[in-house]
């Protein structure tokens, strides 16, 4: 059970509906498709979808980060040397979603070499999570026409909106439009992507105050350090830490710092073992916690899903499942469905990733 080879295959599919935030816009998924050979012939997989305006990593640094340079440091090591393998990564700074790919591709060759699903090796909770379903900006008009879909399509009732557009009054009337016709039974959160000053977070909030907002995520940049404990102490609701916590390290800081009161987890960010490092950081200090979407095809989502079932802390909520939904194609060859607002976690062996080769060498870039 020894590493023998890492690949990194470039792909692009495009989106039918990108994704529009206040960091940035998805419309194509410019990803790498990560495979961990063993000298016995198992594959392990995992999708790494780089994102410039959050990490810095492109898809030509990724392929780069996981073929040039973690494949030759990895070569040889036994795939349950884990701890080995996160520290020989870790020796480079950054690349988060490099060695994210890497550390799920080799959970899912530890889990086929046993036989079973890697969400049952990781905690074995339970065996399906709730869907939240993220809403990118548009006018209001169809961005309630987007969540309504959703609904009704895939039983959803959880929805983040995105918001941190200036002015924030686009953002204000598009949350309420949203809650005015999807009701007061359906959840709403909201994700800033940095977009505002702490000044325009608290006044977006305060007329908001009336909405039921859940949460709000990353509203301004973690740089505003005392701007983001200011706006902590005055809101009505959990302040959830996303793009400034790539690292356990950043999520104490932003923890103890008072800047942040709940935890966003994303494996295509922090693979397996770092965000179980992450999870029990927060439940170790009482911090709610949500599995986040990193505008994931559906090899990242069921990675994702896998994760958040396995442990009770990150199946308590919904978790950001669906972004793919939006995207004209998949190299799953059998399509993950969400029925009645869940989605199934795969039964294995290991992640349950069956790639469509021919869709593979249709997108791929190399
Ligand atoms: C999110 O939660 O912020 C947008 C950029 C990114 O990296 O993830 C998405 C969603
Ligand atoms: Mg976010």
């Amino acid at each position: 059970m020894k590493i023998s080879r890492i690949e990194a295959i470039p792909y692009a599919i495009p989106y039918g509906k990108p994704l529009r935030f206040a960091s940035g816009e998805i419309a194509t998924a410019d990803h790498v498709l990560v495979r961990v050979h063993t000298d016995d012939g198992v594959v392990g997989t995992a999708d790494a979808p780089p994102r410039p305006f959050t990490y810095g990593e492109t898809q030509v640094s990724v392929r780069s980060m996981v073929a040039d340079h973690f494949g030759p440091q990895l070569l040889g090591l036994g795939v349950l040397e884990r701890e080995v393998v996160r520290s020989r990564m870790e020796r480079t700074v950054g690349n988060p979603v490099a060695k994210a790919a890497v550390d799920m591709a080799i959970w899912d060759v530890i889990g086929q070499t046993l036989g079973v699903s890697v969400s049952e090796l990781l905690g074995g909770y339970t065996d399906r999570m709730r869907v939240s379903h993220m809403v990118g900006f548009a006018p209001a008009d169809v961005m309630v026409a987007d969540a309504q879909r959703m609904r009704d399509q895939h039983g959803i009732t959880t929805f983040k909106v995105k918001v941190g557009r200036k002015p924030y009054r686009d953002d204000v009337d598009a949350c309420r439009a949203l809650r005015s016709a999807l009701g007061p039974d359906v959840e709403l959160y909201v994700d800033g992507n940095r977009g505002w000053t702490p000044s325009e977070a608290a006044r977006a909030l305060h007329e908001m105050a009336d909405l039921d907002l859940t949460f709000a995520e990353e509203l301004c940049p973690a740089d505003d350090v005392l701007g983001r404990r200011w706006l902590v102490r005055q809101s009505s609701i959990p302040m959830f830490a996303d793009e400034s916590v790539a690292r356990p390290g950043e999520v104490t800081r932003e923890l103890l710092d008072g800047a942040a009161t709940g935890i966003s987890i994303k494996t295509s960010r922090t693979g397996f073992t770092t965000s179980q490092l992450i999870l029990g950081l927060c439940e170790g200090l009482g911090v709610e916690v949500v599995i986040g979407n990193q505008i994931d095809t559906q090899i990242g989502s069921l990675c994702a899903a896998a994760f958040g079932a396995a442990h009770p802390l990150t199946a308590r909520r919904a978790g950001e499942l669906s972004n793919y939904l939006d995207m004209t194609d998949d190299l799953l060859a059998d399509p993950l469905v969400i029925q009645d607002g869940e989605l199934a976690v795969r039964q294995g062996p290991g992640l349950g990733i069956v790639i469509d080769e021919e869709k593979l060498a249709h997108y791929r870039q190399d």
